[in-house]
């Protein structure tokens, strides 16, 4: 038989990255979809034909189609991945946020007690290093206090403990990754990474005049989506269920992330200035290629995030080393570069096409 696991968040970074894995171990997959008014996967579209791969409408904030799912399926294992996962955007949008971050993980384990596979179902819950916020002390680790600074932060905590609470008082296999920041060419585009990455490909391409960004000495633990999304299932495998940090254990500033891209699209480039006035400018041309907005800078900013992941190393064996920085900004860089070549690409084909069209030769 083979196993069978539900993915909730399948059609993000993570969840397609997990998707593809799990489906690479032998287990049949199931994913949790929303209704969209733009029906194309983009991230898990080439997993669709898969015989192996099934897709179940599904929101967290509607727990009649939680139960309906999980009552369905009856899996061995939940990653419940889903959330809205923008830091900034839950300023905007908290109660939501709320809703989703925090009562949708209530909704999982009850879900779970309530269609009878309480024994037999093991959950993750996609825990976060925001958690440590205005950290408390540094590098973090499995014991650091926990300090949440924003509300998706506030959130996440709920989903945390509730999750603990349901593993003390019923005895669930449930468990957090507290996850430090992870970044791929799957990344959302409004994540800074990916902001940076797409910015410093189309900039060289002469797509983009300027990247505008926000607090540039935010200081981040990122590691590579890919690997981390095998320390979640690795967490499942054990006997015991278990919170576990997962980091690199390294860590930069945004404005080392920018130079590093721009660097491996041939610009060099140095900041001068402080605060809004900070700008990154190309060495050899002397042109402003980066600046300061504060439009981008949050009310409260979580800003000295590093991870200790000590534990997972020695307990599941994960290696936190395994893609380093350099490779990961490199990773996504170069896929940014042939995105925006190929978009490029069918922009001239476009425009090639109007003119035959405007001169008559072709219908
Ligand atoms: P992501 O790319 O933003 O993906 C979020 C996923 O959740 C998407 O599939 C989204 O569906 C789904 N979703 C959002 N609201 C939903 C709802 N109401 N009902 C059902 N599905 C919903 O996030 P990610 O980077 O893969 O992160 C995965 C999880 O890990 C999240 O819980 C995030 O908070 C957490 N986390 C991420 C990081 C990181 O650095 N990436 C670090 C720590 C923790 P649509 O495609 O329909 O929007
Ligand atoms: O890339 P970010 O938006 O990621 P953030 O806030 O760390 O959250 C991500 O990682 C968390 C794990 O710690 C996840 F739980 C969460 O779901 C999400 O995946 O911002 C990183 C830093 C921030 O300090 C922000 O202020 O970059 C700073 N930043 C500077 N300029 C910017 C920008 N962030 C964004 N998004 N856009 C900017 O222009």
């Amino acid at each position: 038989m083979k196993k069978k696991a539900l993915i909730t968040g399948v059609t993000g970074q993570d969840g397609s990255f997990l998707a593809e894995l799990l489906l690479q171990k032998g287990y049949e997959v199931h994913g949790v979809i929303r209704r969209t008014s733009v029906d194309f996967r983009s991230r898990i579209a080439h997993l669709e034909n898969n015989d192996s791969f099934h897709l179940h409408y599904g929101d967290l904030s509607d727990s009649m189609s939680i139960m309906q799912v999980i009552g369905k399926v009856r899996p061995n294992e939940i990653y419940n991945l889903a959330a809205q996962s923008h830091v900034q955007v839950s300023f905007d949008v908290p109660e939501y946020t709320a809703d989703v971050v925090a009562t949708g993980v209530l909704r999982i384990l009850e879900a779970v007690r309530i269609c009878g596979i309480a024994d037999k179902c093991k959950i993750y819950q996609a825990s976060t290093s925001e958690l440590y916020g205005k950290v408390e002390a540094v590098p973090q680790d499995e014991n650091t206090p926990f300090h949440p600074f924003s509300p998706y932060a506030v959130a996440k905590q709920y989903g945390y403990w509730i999750v603990k609470e349901y593993r003390d008082a019923y005895n669930m296999f449930c468990c957090s990754g507290i996850l430090f920041n992870h970044e791929s060419e799957r990344r959302g585009e409004t994540f800074v990474t990916r902001k940076i990455s797409l910015a410093a490909a189309r900039i060289a391409q002469g797509k983009q005049e300027k990247l505008i960004l926000g607090n540039l000495s935010a200081l981040r633990d990122w590691g590579y989506a890919k690997d981390y999304v095998e320390c979640m299932w690795l967490m499942l495998q054990q006997q015991k269920p278990e919170d576990f940090v997962v980091a690199t254990g390294e860590q930069h500033s945004v404005r080392e992330f920018c130079l590093l891209a721009f660097k491996y699209v041939g610009i060099d480039l140095y900041f001068e200035g402080q605060g809004e006035n900070e700008k990154g400018i190309d060495k050899d041309t002397g042109k402003i290629i980066v600046e300061v907005s504060p439009v981008f800078y949050r009310p409260t900013d979580v800003v000295n995030l590093l991870g200790n992941p000590t534990k997972a190393k020695e307990k599941l064996g994960w290696n936190p080393t395994k893609t380093s920085f350099k490779e990961l900004v490199r990773i996504m860089v170069e896929h940014d570069m042939e995105q925006v070549a190929r978009e490029r690409l069918e922009e001239n084909i476009d425009l090639y096409k109007i003119e035959a069209l405007e001169k008559g030769t072709v219908e």
